[in-house]
């Protein structure tokens, strides 16, 4: 036989199934669906990377898998194209970032296929296009059209669970500007890289410096667009429960979004001697501790201080430190080791709504601005950054919480470090002796009596900045009018296009390059036909990935004819409409109607995704936004499920063979295209499955690949052996039951992703062929099945030549013989001194006391024995037992 010329063999297969569009799933079809997804990739110049090479071909695999099982198996691919690489590039080129996408597509396309990824190409969406960022648009246009009942952390109300009869969503009337809406504008501080020129998302910000390039990050005030997450905080950690996700995973999510749960205090505020309009109001998670708050703290980012300017006394000193502060990072500011500074506000008192003590106020950098309401009431006896502060301020600190234990004693004895355990009131008036938990209950419905706080959630979540300051990326479809103020761009003029630019710069004022594109900024109106100017801030680039799966189940779906009523020129008035209330256009009966993103049948056959996986570094980026994006669908009645993944795996890392994460930088980035030509896509793929656990991270190695190689080998050659017939008969009950062990093994494996052991069960097979002298064509066929979602292109070139039946992708995935593995035998050799005297044949999971019982019983190791005195018994497990007389 000839040598294994993959490149052949990988050229003629990857043509075939092109032909025969292997991988294309059926829309309603009867089989049992299987919707599988990945990550899709951000084309980059830079092309495949083996990275995503181990998230694909596991997943590939397996669907190979489930397709042989008899599912109806979708496995989609798109590209989720807009960022800032290639904005970079076509700065350095002058590349249009379209046409460079569309090169880098070109590129991922060609190593996929080469791969023989088996993705269904008639779904390829891409997030760029104008067909697709329309429908991501109208989404934020949703966001911008509605708002949440008692969605806000502020109101101290805990959002009620979903029910399918009542949506918590209200449409908001275009002209109200009070209600709070779930897309929203602030002026607030943001992340600003000023290398980058761009706001980035707290997540982007790497212990304080820009996550793409390193320089360290500043603070800087910016209207932003934001999307009020928070208001679906509960249920995007309640419903988790719902969802088969590896529990780290889960963890990683509750602890970002950081519920916790206290009370709301306001304090109010004094200016020699007389109230004044403005309040101070904290959010505290130990209200059993008010009557110690001997001192309140503000962050230097408070809007209080620009209210009460002229109040303040000591002003010009005040905003030198709030000066100083904005030119640190959070980690600086809180890490508990840093020593406390701050500066008091003079001129102004706070007064304790419990027990009206008039208390000072200080402006600290270890508050920050943006968690709770940027305030907090000092209780130094029982918190250690307050401990710190009063300490090195020579404020008082008031015990107001000790041990049971130490109740009735020494109530007021010296401390010298903040107590800060739950415990029995002290000095809380009529408050005293209750445990700290009674008190946070009591003291918080003392303080709503009499009107002076309630009870509070707090998340340590934000809500999501979403806006990028950039040109590569979906336009906010906003308009601003002078007249009008904020008004949406009409649905059905929607996509907003990109206009085409000749210069990517951002501004040098911080704007995005659209400010630049006059003709495209001005506009009319659509309110009132007056002038008016576009938002100029692009989308982030997680805005298209937030509903890609969606869009995966219908494609081309477009809601035609004209699907979208104008809805802008609604009647004026502070409408608050309930979606549930009054039909909406959105609603249709039989949930057909209103459908926008994809047709309802295909989502209702498709979702939930069966399996969703991808890399851990998105648990709390990605994978909680496109979460919080389905719970608003679902909200909207777009999509027929609470949740879009029903399980989530995740997939490790390569790292280069220097044990070192892959970067051009360190010279240890593996090419696949050269591994590919070296060794052939089959070598490739069953190498990155085989390198190590598939959720853990593993070093590439040489060795390793070349290991594989010879493995593919010599399957090519053992097909030599293959004898013409059906009949299992002439292969050997070895090589019956490892087949059969085999499958069983390699079978429950790659279900549970297992690759690694995948592939080693079948070289440990293979290593038994090459022992045997013939095999018949139904044993080896078998161990081919078992191999094609391994190595697909090898599988199928051996499939055709030793079976009669055609192609192997169409074959049912092997089934294991019970009975086989059921009957299965070892041979065991009893010896007297050393001597062969009988074998017996015994089932494999015998123990060494079966052994010896077995050994002793045997009539011709009697024989041998005769009267001599038994010594010791050397067993050796499952082979061998020794009688030493
Ligand atoms: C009074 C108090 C007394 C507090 C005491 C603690 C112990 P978690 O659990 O993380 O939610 N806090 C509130 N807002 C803050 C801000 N913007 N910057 C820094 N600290 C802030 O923490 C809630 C606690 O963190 C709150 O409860 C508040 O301090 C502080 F013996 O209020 B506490
Ligand atoms: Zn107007």
């Amino acid at each position: 036989m000839e040598k294994y010329d993959f490149h052949k063999i990988e050229e003629k297969w990857s043509e075939h199934w092109e032909k025969e569009h292997y991988g294309q799933a059926e829309d309603f079809s009867r089989k049992a669906k299987h919707y599988h997804l990945v990550e899709f990739p951000y084309p980059s110049g830079a092309g495949l990377h083996v990275g995503h090479c181990m998230g694909y071909g596991a997943s590939d695999a397996y669907c190979r898998m489930k397709r042989m099982q008899g599912y109806n198996v979708m496995y989609p691919i798109g590209w989720d194209a807009f960022g800032l690489p290639t904005e970079n590039y076509a700065l350095r080129t002058g590349i249009h970032p379209t046409v460079a996408t569309a090169q880098n597509i070109a590129i991922f396309k060609r190593q996929i296929k080469q791969l023989g990824y088996a993705f269904d190409w008639s779904r390829e969406i891409n997030t760029t296009d104008p067909d697709y960022y329309r429908w991501t648009q109208w989404i934020f246009l949703q966001f911008y059209k509605h708002s949440y009942k008692g969605d806000s952390p502020n109101s101290g109300t805990v959002p009620g669970s979903r029910s399918k009869e009542r949506s918590p969503l209200i449409k908001v009337a275009d002209d109200d500007a009070t209600t709070p809406r779930l897309a929203y504008q602030k002026e607030m501080p943001i992340n600003w890289c000023p290398a980058c020129k761009i706001g980035l998302a707290n997540e982007e910000v790497i212990s304080g410096a820009c996550e793409r390039c390193g320089a360290q990050a500043e603070k800087r005030m910016q209207k932003q667009w934001l999307l009020r997450i928070t208001a679906y905080a509960d249920r995007l950690i309640r419903d988790l429960d719902t969802v088969d996700y590896l529990d780290k995973i889960k963890t990683q999510q509750i602890n970002w979004i950081g519920r916790s749960e206290g009370a709301r205090v306001h304090f109010m505020l004094k200016a020699e001697g007389r109230k004044l309009a403005d309040e101070l109001e904290v959010f505290t998670t130990r209200v059993d501790t008010l009557f110690g708050a001997t001192f309140m703290v503000i962050a230097p980012e408070h809007p209080l201080i620009q209210n009460i300017r002229y109040q303040i006394s000591n002003i010009k000193e005040v905003e030198g430190y709030i000066d100083r502060a904005s030119r640190k990072s959070d980690l600086e500011r809180t890490e508990l080791a840093k020593e406390k500074t701050g500066i008091e506000i003079l001129g102004i008192k706070a007064v304790n709504p419990i027990n009206d003590a008039e208390i000072p106020v200080f402006i600290a950098d270890y508050v920050l601005p943006n968690y709770g309401t940027g305030a907090v009431m000092a209780v130094p006896a029982h918190d250690e950054r307050d401990w710190e502060f009063a300490q090195k301020y020579h404020l008082p600190i008031k015990t107001v919480v000790v041990p049971a234990s130490r109740k009735q004693k020494n109530q007021n004895e010296e401390l010298n470090q903040a107590y800060i355990d739950y415990g029995v009131l002290v000095n809380s008036g009529p408050f005293d002796s209750l445990t700290s938990g009674e008190a946070k209950k009591k003291i918080a419905e003392r303080l709503k009596s009499i009107g002076a706080g309630d009870f509070a959630v707090n998340y340590k979540l934000r809500d999501w900045i979403f806006s990028r300051q950039h040109y590569w990326g979906e336009p906010i479809p906003i308009i601003h009018c002078k007249k009008c103020g904020i008004v949406p761009v009409p649905e059905d003029q929607l996509p907003l296009r990109l206009p085409d630019i000749e210069k990517y710069e951002p501004t040098e004022t911080g704007k995005s390059p659209l400010a630049k594109v006059t003709d495209w900024v001005n506009t009319i109106c659509p309110r009132c036909d007056g002038p008016a100017k576009r938002e100029t801030d692009t989308m982030p680039n997680w805005a298209g990935s937030s509903w890609y799966y969606l869009r995966y189940c219908d494609p081309n779906f477009n809601p035609h004819p004209d699907p979208l009523p104008n809805r802008e020129r609604e009647p004026k008035g502070n409408i608050k409409d309930d979606l549930f209330e009054t039909p909406s256009p959105l609603r249709g009966e039989g949930g057909g109607e209103g459908q926008v993103l994809a047709s309802r049948d295909k989502l209702d056959y498709w979702l939930p995704v069966d399996i969703y996986d991808g890399g851990m570094e998105h648990t709390t980026l990605h994978l909680l936004y496109s979460r919080f994006w389905h719970k608003f669908l679902y909200d909207l009645d777009q999509v027929p499920t609470a949740e879009p993944y029903a399980k989530r795996i995740a997939h490790g890392i390569i790292l280069g063979p220097d044990g070192q994460k892959m970067s051009k930088s360190r010279g240890n980035v593996i090419n696949p295209d050269e591994m590919i030509k070296k060794f052939g896509a089959d070598t490739l793929r069953a190498y990155i499955m085989f390198i190590g656990p598939y959720d853990q991270e593993s070093a590439w190695s040489m060795a390793g690949i070349q290991g594989v190689f010879r493995f593919m080998n010599r399957v090519w050659h053992n097909s030599n052996k293959v004898t013409g017939g059906q009949s299992p008969k002439g292969d050997s009950p070895q090589v019956l039951v490892k087949l059969h062990q085999t499958i069983a093994g390699a079978t429950d494996d790659l279900t549970n992703f297992r690759l690694n052991t995948v592939v080693s069960k079948l070289m440990e097979f293979n290593n038994l062929l090459e022992k045997q002298a013939a095999i018949s064509a139904e044993s080896f066929g078998l161990f081919l099945r078992l191999l094609f979602p391994i190595a697909p292109h090898l599988a199928a070139e051996l499939w055709e030549q030793t079976q009669t039946q055609k192609d192997i992708s169409a074959q049912p995935w092997p089934q294991v013989d019970q009975e086989l593995l059921a009957e299965q035998k070892i041979t065991i050799v009893i010896q007297v001194d050393g001597k062969y005297r009988d074998g017996i044949q015994t089932s494999p999971d015998i123990s060494e006391e079966e052994m010896k019982q077995a050994a002793l019983s045997s009539q011709k190791a009697r024989v041998s024995l005769g009267t001599k005195r038994i010594r010791r018994i050397v067993v050796v497990p499952k082979k061998l037992i020794n009688i030493v007389t």
